[in-house]
């Protein structure tokens, strides 16, 4: 019988995570990661948390006002403490039990456990024997925010106590490491994945035209956390009609009409790892003879991405051979003439028109997860796909996405649950009516 929602990983991985780590830094290196804050919303109103993912890459701690510290000295030797938030009767009435310092041991394998209390005292302690001090620093290319993460926070904090240390970075080595997944990430990252897939095939039959795209949400949310998954992995896109073509569409909130096509991208989250698909149906169960060209013009170029995404193959490379096909099809089409794509030095600026996004990204604890610039494809790491066509003068839009696991010789679908041939769909939306 299952007693927990998620089957956590073994404390023996969060061991090696740290092991590597501190294989990576220079002798006498302190590091230190914190939980992500609870963020208030108003009056006493919270949202749920979500954890900072690289602690839970290093810990497995999913819990508020976790700190990780680690000293490392020569070889790659390292002492570990974990701080947690100190529970007592109060928070057990109002919020439930927190970890105790032996749950946080076991799921972490960090023997020393201690209260958040002890903190400034031992990072005075560990710091006045360290060099170095590795801090996390989100520099994810495309992060934007005004809002000041705790790890920010409390490295501002640390920098005015402690002006003479020299600070680093560490989300370079962690997102090196955390583009090669281990095998329990990947069990973590399959059932993510096969929720995802199957929850989104047992709603295809009860679309009808008509129907609220919020409608639909709600479907799909009962499907997830019926299978375990605590939410989504990112605000789910339930767009139909002219809305297929607004990538980041997110409000939900119209009926479909008959006739339209209704984008879906959705993931489930498991264990704090990320599903991520994509899935375009028409609302009537029936694609057009148009939609179903367009369709067929973007499964095409899938099945081409995932044909090329081979280990030792560059991820810049692979992306513009994807736009080169895509450009191929988008003549096909109709969309682009030929001599479009004689000029601009191979450069191929003219597909953006209808195909402005890249066919990849890393997927893992975070749904675009991090990784090095210029990546290149290896044995053991995630990917999805997810080429599209977006035609706003027809108020048509598609986008086929997968989640992939590169093998030696290919890559695995990770997602085979949910339909992705037109003859699939149809069947299935048939089954409901
Ligand atoms: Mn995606």
């Amino acid at each position: 019988m299952k007693t927990l929602r998620y089957t956590p990983i073994p404390a023996s991985f969060y061991q090696a995570t740290r092991d590597t780590l501190a294989s990576r830094l220079p002798d006498r290196s302190l590091v230190v990661v914190h939980a992500n804050d609870v963020y208030p919303t108003n009056a006493d109103g919270t949202m749920q948390h979500h954890q900072n993912a690289d602690l839970h890459y290093l810990t497995g701690i999913d819990q508020e006002e976790t700190i990780l510290i680690m000293r490392v000295g020569a070889n790659g030797q390292h002492e570990d403490t974990l701080l947690l938030r100190e529970t007592n009767e109060r928070i057990v009435i109002w919020e439930g039990a927190r970890l105790t310092r032996e749950e946080a041991s076991e799921l972490s394998g960090i023997r020393d456990v201690r209260w958040t209390s002890e903190y400034q005292m031992l990072v005075a302690e560990a710091a006045s024997a360290a060099e170095y001090v590795y801090w996390e620093r989100d520099v994810h290319p495309r992060r934007y925010t005004d809002v000041q993460t705790r790890n920010e926070r409390m490295l501002a904090a640390f920098e005015s106590n402690y002006a003479k240390m020299k600070i680093r970075s560490l989300y370079p080595i962690l997102a090196e490491m955390r583009l090669s997944k281990g095998a329990p990430e990947i069990t973590q990252l399959r059932e993510a994945c096969k929720i995802t897939g199957e929850g989104f095939a047992a709603i295809l039959p009860k679309i009808k035209p008509g129907m609220g795209e919020f409608e639909m949400e709600a479907l799909l949310s009962g499907e997830y956390i019926r299978r375990s998954s605590r939410k989504f992995s990112f605000l789910p896109i339930i767009a139909s009609g002219p809305d297929t073509c607004v990538l980041h569409y997110i409000s939900n909130h119209k009926n479909c009409k008959d006739g339209d096509l209704i984008l879906f991208d959705i993931g489930a989250e498991y264990g704090g790892y990320a599903g991520d698909m994509s899935r375009t149906i028409p609302a009537n169960g029936r694609f057009s003879p148009r939609q179903k060209a367009v369709y067929e013009a973007v499964l095409a170029v899938h099945r081409y991405a995932a044909s090329i995404m081979l280990p030792g193959v560059r991820k810049a490379g692979y992306e513009r051979r994807v736009r080169a096909r895509m450009a191929q099809e988008l003549v096909k089409l109709g969309l682009l003439s030929p001599e479009q794509l004689q000029d601009k030095g191979g450069d191929l600026t003219c597909v953006r028109k209808y195909y402005m996004h890249s066919a990849s990204h890393s997927l893992g604890l975070d749904v675009h997860d991090v990784c090095p610039e210029d990546p290149v494809f290896a044995v053991g790491q995630v990917w999805t796909i997810e080429p599209g066509i977006y035609i706003p003068e027809e108020n048509l839009g598609v986008r086929i996405e997968t989640d992939v696991l590169i093998h030696p010789s290919g890559v695995e679908d990770l997602i085979p649950g949910a339909p992705l041939e037109v003859a699939d769909i149809e069947r299935l939306m048939r089954a409901g009516a």
